[in-house]
Order: structure tokens, then C-alpha cells, then sequence
């Protein structure tokens, strides 16, 4: 399957459906490919740093040549921007940092040779890409990244920031469209309606809000420091930041491995990123929380984000916190992480990050308690993942109380982190990373 979504160098998320080349799908891919054949994994993540910006930014979409799709090329237009690279499309904005990661894991399936080689060439990117973040996206050093698109964090419309935009101003053709119900034609800008059935992707509101936001963000050349405050969404978000600490270790392993260390001014904003994380944290509900950066309000509704910090290095007591939540009904379903919990009120099992269970969340749980020495859950959470596999074959996602499969059916980092699961340590080749 993956040689099916195989584009020369670069492995697309599901033919068709998703055509580009995507930022974390394509680490996810290389961190399975890895496993089976490390040189074609690297050749991924080379790939994908052909889109690398000048200044450093990582976009979240390097566009193919040749696919034809409504819009979603011309919503960037980063050929217009001098630090964009030449001869490549790509989208302006980034998604969550795993190239770090999926490096140090690509490195391991190398032979010593090659694997030096391949460090050294990728090691001064993703310097670069982290310096863009802390530098572009972390405006008052405070240790956390700020995004400023749903698109960014991944996990598009998850229900926090879904309620963040729906408090954004509404122009007024699109209260017209929604009041009009004018879906069919949405429904004609739309793609991926024509791949799945409508009831299993965003809705059209959600849909119309990203694509409102993504041009008005334009308009500031989707940089942080010129959005105008009253008329973007800007969110410290906490699986990006999550993620961000963990890349952050890999990324120093990576220095160690070539025999050097990181620019101090980095590893100190290393150090705050894993100290900051606490302020995410909300000690009543013993959860983390994204948190508006402008009002420095937590956005209070539980989703899988929060147990990505397990792979962050915080203290053992948010640790045995968020073990006694993974474990309750509303979440240890059937097969779990549920991206919303079951008994919230956005929660509806086949909806896209509104509920149902993905292959990647659990892959970075199933991570992360491994790191914080749970082996027994990490373990549970693996066979119930691989189970889901068995029965419903690569789907994007899943319904976390039957094991359904929804969304795209030939997906890619499902089937690619399925080789890294299947292996003996399961979701962890390397537990100190
Ligand atoms: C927008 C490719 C991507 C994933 C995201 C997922 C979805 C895109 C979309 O698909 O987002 O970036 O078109 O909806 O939410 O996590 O990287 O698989």
C-alpha cells in the first residue's frame, strides 16, 4: 500500500484524497519505513525539506506537480514570497515538529556510514526550522509556539479550536452561504466529499471558517507579528508544544551522535518549552489544555492532545494524573485514544478529530508510555491499535467503540506505523529519545 501511495521519493497520505506531499505524514511514514527500508525513508524526509523556506520554515505542504485541485495552491501562493523556495509550491504555514524525531529514527535503521552522512546533512535543517520557531512563532520568549491555523496543530478541527473560530468575526457572505444553507455549493469546493461521506468529515461552517481565517492570515503574509489582533486566532497549542519537547531532545541526540552540542540560545529555549508546558496545565481537571496566547484563557474541553506531554519529560505527578484519566470509560473504550471522550458533548464517533481514534495520537501515546516506563499500557495500546488494523485495514481513523473504519482507506501513516508497531518494542525503538 505504501508503494501504491509511493511518488517518486515521497509517499502522498492517500492517493486521490490527499495528493501532496504533508509534513508529519511524511515523518510518520519514514519513522515505518524505517523499520523495512531506512534508505528510502530518508529519501522521504529529504523530500520533504525541499519545501524548506530560506528563513527556515518547515511548510505543512509541499504541493505536487501536476495535480489539479480547486483552491488549495492558491490559498498560499508562496511562490509570491521571497524566502519561499523556487521551482516548488508549498503552503505558508507549518504543522507539528516531528522531522527531529523521525530523523533520529531514520538514523537507527542506517548503517554507520550512511547514517553519519545522512545526520550531517539534515542536522543544520531542522536547527533552522527550530530557530524559525522559537524566532517567528514565540514572539515573548516564553518557551511555547504559537499557531496560528487549526491546520498547524494537526488535529484540524478539534473541538477547541473550532470553538476559538467560531468566535472570530463572520464575514457576511458566509453567514449568508450558512444561512441559506448553500452547501452544495461548498460541497462543490470541497474534495474530500468526494472521497468519504460527508457525516465523516468537518462540517461545512468548520470547513468555510478554516478557509476564512487561512485568507485573512494571508494578508499579513501568515506572519505572527503582523496579524492584526482582533482578527486572527493565535493559540499556544499543546500537542504542537508537546511534541516540540520531544523533537527537542531528539534534535540534541542528533547533536551528540555528531559529536557536537546546540547553539546555546537554543537549548535554552529547549529548556522553557519543557518548563512552560506547566502552564498548560489545569490542576482541577488534571488535564492540559491548549491556551489562547492574546486573552492567556486555557481552552478547557479534553481531547487526546493532552496525553501527548507523556513524551515530554514532565513530572511524575501529572504523569500518575493523566494515567488515572486514560484509563476512565470515557476514554479507555474499546479501542482507545478516543480524540475527543465519549461522553463529551462534540463527541461523534465517525467525525474526523470530533471523536474517533487515529493511528498516529496512539502511536505518540503509546511513545510516550513507554518514556515514562508504563510498559504494560504501552503494550495494550498497541495490541488494541493493531487489532483496529486487523479488522478495518489502513483507514485515516477509526470509531473508537465498534473499530469501524472511516475517512480515507488506503492511508499512510496508518499502514506505516503499523510496521512500527508490529515490531517486538513496539512504538519505541529508541525509549530515550
Ligand atoms: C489539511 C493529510 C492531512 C493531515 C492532517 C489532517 C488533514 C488537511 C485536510 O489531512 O488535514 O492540512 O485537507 O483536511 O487533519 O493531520 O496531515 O493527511
Amino acid at each position: 500500500m505504501l508503494d501504491r501511495n509511493r511518488r517518486g521519493d515521497w509517499t502522498c497520505p492517500a492517493a486521490g484524497f490527499y495528493p501532496h506531499q504533508w509534513l508529519w505524514d511524511s515523518c510518520f511514514v519514514a519513522i515505518g519505513l524505517a523499520r523495512v527500508d531506512a534508505p528510502r525513508a530518508a529519501g522521504e524526509l529529504r523530500a520533504l525539506f525541499r519545501g524548506q523556506w530560506a528563513d527556515g520554515l518547515l511548510p505543512h505542504m509541499v504541493f505536487a506537480e501536476g495535480v489539479r485541485d480547486l483552491g488549495s495552491r492558491r490559498i498560499w501562493r508562496s511562490t509570491t514570497y521571497p524566502d519561499a523556495p523556487r521551482g516548488v509550491h508549498t503552503s505558508c504555514i507549518t504543522q507539528p515538529p516531528l522531522p527531529a524525531i523521525a530523523a533520529w529514527e531514520v538514523a537507527q535503521g542506517l548503517g554507520p556510514e550512511p547514517r553519519l552522512a545522512f545526520l550531517e546533512e539534515l542536522f543544520p535543517k531542522l536547527v533552522r526550522y527550530h530557530e524559525w520557531l522559537y524566532r517567528d512563532r514565540d514572539l515573548r520568549q516564553t518557551g511555547l509556539i504559537t499557531l496560528i491555523h487549526p491546520w498547524e496543530c494537526g488535529l484540524d478541527t478539534t473541538p477547541p479550536w473550532m470553538r476559538e473560530l467560531r468566535r472570530m468575526r463572520t464575514p457576511g457572505w458566509m453567514r449568508l452561504v450558512l444561512r441559506l444553507r448553500l452547501t452544495r455549493l461548498v460541497g462543490f469546493l470541497r474534495r474530500d466529499t468526494r472521497f468519504a461521506p460527508k457525516a465523516e468529515r468537518a462540517s461545512d461552517a468548520d470547513g468555510l471558517r478554516m478557509l476564512v481565517l487561512a485568507d485573512r492570515a494571508s494578508r499579513s503574509g501568515f506572519e505572527l507579528r503582523r496579524l492584526p489582533a482582533d482578527d486572527s486566532v493565535q493559540i499556544e497549542d499543546i500537542a504542537f508544544n508537546a511534541i516540540l519537547a520531544s523533537a527537542n531532545r531528539a534534535l540534541a541526540q542528533i547533536a551528540g551522535a555528531l559529536g557536537r552540542e546546540l547553539d546555546e540560545r537554543l537549548a535554552a529555549c529547549a529548556r522553557r518549552t519543557v518548563d512552560a508546558l506547566e502552564q498548560l496545565w489545569d490542576d482541577d481537571a488534571g488535564h492540559y489544555y491548549s491556551r489562547n496566547t492574546q486573552t492567556g484563557e486555557l481552552l478547557r474541553m479534553p481531547t487526546v492532545s493532552t496525553y501527548l506531554p507523556l513524551w515530554s519529560g514532565i513530572p511524575r505527578a501529572r504523569v500518575e494524573r493523566l494515567l488515572e484519566q486514560l484509563r476512565r470509560p470515557n476514554t479507555w473504550t474499546r479501542f482507545p485514544v478516543p480524540s475527543v471522550p465519549t461522553d463529551g458533548p462534540q463527541f461523534d464517533d465517525d467525525r474526523y478529530w470530533k471523536g474517533p481514534t487515529w493511528a498516529n495520537t496512539n502511536w505518540l501515546v503509546v511513545r510516550g508510555l513507554r518514556d515514562c516506563g508504563e510498559s504494560a499500557l504501552a503494550d495494550e495500546l498497541c495490541a488494541r491499535t493493531l487489532e483496529l488494523v486487523d479488522r478495518s485495514g489502513f483507514a485515516e481513523y477509526f470509531s473508537p467503540l465498534t473499530g469501524q473504519g472511516y475517512g480515507a482507506h488506503e492511508f499512510s501513516w496508518t499502514a506505516a506505523l503499523t510496521i512500527d508497531l508490529l515490531e517486538p518494542d513496539g512504538g519505541a525503538r529508541d525509549s530515550t529519545v
